[in-house]
């Protein structure tokens, strides 16, 4: 670890410093991001190195990259963003960027490349962190923002990578967390708040996601939230009790949907421990499970309110992602940064958000104010639903 670094900021909301600290001092910003940096490519690794070569290569789920994709992915993007940008070095390896370009090569094509084999993308991943902790140890991390947000990216990345070898039953062992809710559950106790006002999104200190901010004030009307997520034996009850032929619970784009496709041979849903949160359902089905009880999935803003609250209202946030009725758009006042590409291109009526982790993510992307996305047919993502009530906004 470089010791004669310095730079200006604290991570994960502690106080900013002055960016004018004497380059001889080791600034505990710096320190900790490189320790994170290391600390969470130690475990990616650890995560695939029970795996056969066959299985790191080959496409796992089709709606997902084989696992050396991500790997590459994940070198690419540190080097573009800490090499390259940051650093002013010109990319270790020019000939892979579009390949390794989330944009350029969307998920569906890469099971047809040539893209490195498992032992050349931990190469390159080793190659690329030598150059990161180069340009660490000559100038720093700067604001630090760009090194948390390869830090996070990774992160990230692992929980795709957790949703491929999920689904062919390649996780390690205690993975994923199944432990059963207390209490019995608790999935229907919903929880009154009254209406008001509440800041939503991430203050100005600290690193966020460009769509968490900016920070602004919401007038919320009252309404109810579930202290903790479905469980499995909630769902069962749904699904014997007609959930998926009561056309009168489900939207008309939701129907279709089902009718389309037949959706119980892929993922398995309501798999595990009866009281355990229900995993791997769509928005579709999460929205006409809410329904057939007489209620709703919470907005976006509901479940922010409510998470930020000093009440301690939510319990069990972060074992499963939980869907949100709201469509995926930016903030009053929003400005794409670094790049459009992160949230700005998913903007718009056809992704819906999902709020507050599961088992595979990370803490330090699980915030308050973190905003997940995806399809509302999505099933892959370790998703399920917390339950509302009451006049929506
Ligand atoms: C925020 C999880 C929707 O996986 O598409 C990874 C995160 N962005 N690389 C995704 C992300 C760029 C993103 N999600
Ligand atoms: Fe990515």
């Amino acid at each position: 670890m470089p010791t004669s670094v310095c730079n200006g900021v604290r991570v994960a909301g502690t106080n900013r410093l002055s960016s004018m600290a004497s380059p001889a001092t080791l600034s505990t910003g710096t320190d900790e991001l490189l320790t994170a940096l290391v600390g969470a490519r130690d475990r990616t690794l650890a995560m695939v190195a029970h795996l056969s070569t066959h299985d790191m290569e080959r496409v796992l789920n089709p709606l997902l990259s084989p696992l050396v994709w991500d790997l590459g992915h994940i070198a690419a993007y540190e080097d573009l963003w800490l090499a390259h940008r940051f650093g002013g070095l010109e990319l270790l390896r020019p000939d892979l960027a579009a390949l390794y370009d989330a944009f350029e090569t969307p998920r569906a094509v890469r099971g047809d490349l040539e893209i490195l084999d498992r032992r050349e993308s931990i190469d390159y991943l080793d190659e690329v962190r030598a150059r990161t902790l180069e340009v660490a140890s000559e100038q720093g991390t700067g604001d630090g923002t760009l090194f948390e947000l390869v830090l996070r990216h990774e992160l990230q990345h692992t929980e795709t990578m957790r949703q491929a070898m999920g689904e062919a039953g390649l996780l390690r062992t205690g993975e994923p967390d199944r432990t059963p809710l207390a209490d019995g559950g608790g999935d229907l106790d919903l929880v009154p708040v009254a209406a008001g006002m509440f800041l939503m999104g991430a203050d100005p200190d600290g690193f966020a996601y460009d769509n968490e901010r900016p920070v602004h004030a919401v007038d919320l009307p009252a309404f109810a939230i579930a202290r903790r997520p479905v469980t499995n034996a909630t769902w069962m009850a749904f699904a014997e009790g007609g959930g998926y032929v009561r056309r009168e619970w489900w939207s008309d784009e939701g129907w279709a949907w089902k009718e389309e496709y037949d959706i119980t041979h892929d993922m398995t849903v309501a798999d595990g421990p009866p009281l355990a949160p229900v995993c791997h359902v769509s928005w579709f089905e999460a929205d006409a499970f809410a329904r057939s009880l007489g209620l709703r999935l919470p907005t976006e803003h509901e479940w922010e309110r409510a998470a930020t609250s000093a009440q301690e209202i939510l319990q069990d946030t972060g074992r499963v992602w939980e869907w949100t009725a709201s469509p995926f758009g930016g903030y009053p006042g929003f400005i794409a940064h670094p790049y459009p590409e992160y949230s700005e291109v998913f903007f718009g009526p056809k992704y819906r958000v999902l709020r507050g982790g599961c088992w595979a993510t990370h803490a330090r992307v699980a915030t308050p104010t973190f905003r997940n996305w995806d399809l509302p047919q999505r099933r892959q993502i370790f998703s399920g639903v917390r339950l509302a009530s009451g006049s929506e906004r």
